[in-house]
């Protein structure tokens, strides 16, 4: 039914000098501008909710403990529609982030100097050379009523990492760790729009989101020697914590702002370990060039908590780089172009974008993210 209302109308909006920059069937503005109208007198918060939601979710990008732990997978839902559903909205959503550099404070140095630094002779000591992070996310929402919209997120992660040892007569040997691959945390949010100034084509929206991610990944796995594999590197948290977001949007169509801020409060792993807080803060910018092609541009800045090792499971500080809590906790700001693209004649999208640090600054040494892709395609029912 909606859908061929937007079939119906979206010509309309292309050709219309009245709404210039609503040009795609597809788009998204236009997608909530023809679910507005038909819902306008009955419904009218649902446009808001649903935008509210949509753009909301784009703030949860690039959050996660450390460089990459509850989810960046967020970032997927943005805009991809999948909150736009008049029933039900799905993403999938695929994330690789890639770790190499490593830093001491804000100065980077090679696996060899931070050997050099903490190995001690006639022990061994390990620093990771590489690593890659990667998640597929689905991702579903469905609106509630007027205000309110759910989200669910079901991640599967791989983990792979190479390291450098050096033992305790001084011979170095690079090695790969067995990967880390299965379902991660579960995360279940709900989304509220607590102002809009328009139920169609806001110029001014302030929604507020909360939210929980529980504890389905395994925290557990073991190396074949026995020890704890990185809590960094380990599917699940063990840990149920609170997320919490907010979003305020400006549009001066085209071009939409948004400054979106973000909270998880972290609690401590069945496996006592607790990752440090998060918290965020996102300026966006989205312009739309072409009937279906949207631009966008994003500065995140992330200030991430040292983690506690409340029962020393994990902990190696001795022996390892990563196992090491004092050397968690971290600020970092990431640049993030973006390109959307939507599918003609559907309410699909597929959107890319590259994130790339302009700023880090770490306590003690870490393992840093390099670059980071996510690729997500959407569709609404
Ligand atoms: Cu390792």
């Amino acid at each position: 039914m909606l859908r061929q209302f937007v079939a119906r109308h979206c010509v309309t909006f292309r050709d219309s000098s009245q709404f210039p920059r609503l040009v795609a069937c597809n788009d998204v503005k236009d997608f909530i501008m023809a679910s507005s109208l038909k819902t306008n007198i009955k419904n009218k918060f649902l446009t808001g909710t649903i935008l509210s939601t949509l753009l909301l979710i784009s703030s949860m990008q690039a959050r996660a403990l450390g460089e990459c732990g509850l989810s960046c997978c967020l970032a997927g839902a943005n805009s991809s529609g999948v909150t736009l559903a008049e029933n039900f909205g799905f993403a999938v959503q695929y994330e690789h982030s890639d770790m190499q550099t490593i830093l001491n404070g804000t100065t980077e140095v090679s696996p060899d100097a931070v050997l050099d630094a903490n190995w001690v002779p006639g022990s061994m000591y390990s620093v990771p050379t590489k690593m890659t992070m990667e998640k597929l996310s689905f991702i579903g929402a469905r609106p509630l009523n007027e205000r309110w919209t759910m989200m669910g997120i079901v991640p599967l992660l791989r983990n792979n990492m190479d390291m450098r040892m050096r033992n305790g007569a001084g011979m170095t040997m690079d090695m790969s760790m067995e990967e880390i691959a299965g379902l991660g945390d579960i995360s279940l949010l709900a989304f509220y729009t607590a102002y809009t100034d328009a139920p169609v084509r806001p110029t001014e929206r302030l929604t507020l989101g909360i939210g929980i991610k529980t504890p389905t990944g395994k925290n557990d796995e073991l190396t074949a020697s026995g020890n704890y594999v990185h809590a960094m590197m380990q599917l699940g948290s063990g840990s149920w914590d609170g997320l919490f977001t907010l979003n305020y949007m400006r549009a001066f169509y085209p071009l939409v702002t948004q400054v979106n801020a973000f909270y998880h409060l972290t609690t401590e792993g069945d496996e006592g370990y607790e990752f440090g807080d998060q918290a965020g803060i996102d300026l966006v910018m989205r312009y739309q060039t072409t009937n279906y092609v949207n631009l966008g541009i994003e500065l995140n800045m992330i200030k991430t908590q040292q983690d506690t090792d409340h029962d020393g499971k994990y902990s190696r500080p001795l022996v390892s780089m990563v196992d090491n809590t004092a050397y968690t906790g971290l600020t970092s700001v990431l640049l993030t172009p973006g390109v959307q693209f939507r599918i003609p004649e559907t309410t699909g999208s597929i959107e890319v974008k590259y994130q790339t640090p302009v700023y880090q600054k770490v306590n003690g040494y870490q393992q840093v993210l390099d670059a980071r892709w996510l690729v997500t395609g959407s569709v609404s029912f």
